[in-house]
């Protein structure tokens, strides 16, 4: 096989819009090939997430699963190989039938048969030397090219959608890669695929390939990131920077080991840069459920510090940020809570409170004091906590019995004065 992508050229690919330079010096121009603002999500909970260690959906689980993210608005759901099982089967053949507005993918390796009812199917196959060798039992690039085009051939005579992933995308070599992308794409697949399996990935270095392929192909494509180096989103992100149209994502990223692009926190990534786009397209007011419902069935805790759901993603403590915060939200926060249908807390019971915050919780109590008074009752306020950690009602009791203490003050002396 020879390497030639010239042919491919004169395709035209669809442009992006062209952001407008912001206040923002680091904000970044979009260029022609950039997707950032129109991309497209491959939800994988219910094939990748069903390889996660603690999964094990049942059939009304697996329905409640892709109901919730077609109406959160994914333009795909993959789910596990029919073949896997009868019972996988016979989920994926529930599913079909729901209705629902998404298109139903499964997921196979790169042979024929298994596509029992679906929209299309995503073929994978190991291009890297270690799976060559270690799981293909020593093919050469010649032999999976053969291989890949009559599986592809087949899959277009049942009338589906198809697209071919090269697994270890990031571990092949290069000319390999291209070789094998450019034939599948002659054949006509809808999305050729690049997979980080092992999540070894860089930002740039995902970059760097997926513009390289984006020269030599004409159909979509598409890109799958494990987390092991903790980039997963930053790839996605890279990758539709440099022209991928697809992401795939799993809900809290589960998959195999630790995971995959997780759907809540690329939208925490997409919206800085799409917001528009995103806010057309996705629900994202049902992110917490989403995963609050996933979290409970893999018996997993959201993690603190997970993007927009986790438990202080929108909490400010410091008296530095609060003050500012209470002025204006957007000095401190990129995310608006309201707009994932959440609320901000700031937090004004630590030794590192301010008295505006303090200010704010006395007014939220209806209680009124002087400028002064209101910085010693924060003096109160951050001697405890220096002792103890305060609760809400701790806090709130030094204020209310500081109040206590001036309007007696003030009566007594009224009274002293008659
Ligand atoms: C992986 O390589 O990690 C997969 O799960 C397959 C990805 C794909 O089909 O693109």
């Amino acid at each position: 096989l020879t390497f030639d992508c010239s042919s491919t050229l004169d395709t035209p690919i669809r442009p992006s819009k062209m952001s407008a330079p912001t206040g923002n010096p680091y904000a970044r121009i979009d260029d022609l090939l950039s997707n950032v603002r129109n991309f497209k999500i491959i939800e994988s909970t219910l094939r990748e997430g069903e390889q996660f260690a603690n999964s094990h959906y049942s059939t009304e689980t697996k329905i409640k699963i892709a109901t919730m993210l077609d109406q959160f608005g994914v333009d795909y759901l993959e789910l596990t190989n029919p073949c896997s099982s009868p019972q996988s089967r016979a989920d994926l053949e529930t599913i079909c039938k729901l209705g629902l507005k998404a298109k139903i993918l499964t997921h196979t390796r790169c042979t024929i048969g298994c596509d029992a009812g679906v929209d299309g199917v995503d073929v994978v196959i190991g291009t890297s030397q270690f799976l060559r060798e270690h799981s293909l039992g020593g093919k050469d690039m010649v032999a999976i090219t053969k291989q890949a085009l009559e599986v592809i051939e087949y899959i277009k005579s049942r009338g589906c959608e198809v697209r071919f992933s090269t697994e270890d995308s990031f571990r092949s070599d290069l000319v390999d890669l291209l070789s094998i992308y450019k034939a599948v794409s002659q054949a006509g697949v809808d999305r050729v695929g690049i997979a980080d399996t092992v999540g070894c990935a860089s930002p740039r270095q995902v970059y760097d390939l997926v513009r390289t392929l984006r020269g030599c192909v004409s159909c979509d494509i598409e890109v799958h990131f494990h987390d092991d180096t903790g980039c997963a989103v930053a790839n996605a992100f890279s990758a539709l920077e440099a022209g991928a149209t697809h992401v795939d994502t799993s809900v809290l990223g589960i998959g195999e080991r630790n995971g995959i692009t997780p759907l809540g926190a690329l939208m925490a990534r997409m919206m800085p840069s799409s917001r528009d786009y995103v806010l057309s397209k996705y629900n994202l007011k049902m992110i917490k459920s989403i995963e609050d419902f996933v979290a409970e069935e893999v018996e997993i805790n959201t993690p603190f510090n997970n993007p927009i759901t986790g438990f202080c993603a929108f909490t400010h403590k410091a008296g530095i940020h609060a003050k500012a915060i209470l002025n204006s939200p957007s000095t401190y926060e990129i995310l608006k809570p309201e707009d994932f249908g959440l609320t901000r807390y700031v937090h004004f019971t630590s030794r590192l409170t301010g008295w505006n915050v303090i200010k704010s919780r006395i007014s939220q109590l209806g209680l009124i004091m002087t400028d002064d008074q209101i910085k010693e009752v924060t003096a109160k306020i951050k001697a405890m906590a220096d002792i103890r950690p305060l609760a809400i009602d701790d806090a709130d009791s030094i204020i209310r019995s500081f109040h206590l203490e001036l309007n007696n003050g003030e009566g007594q002396k009224g009274q002293s004065e008659q």
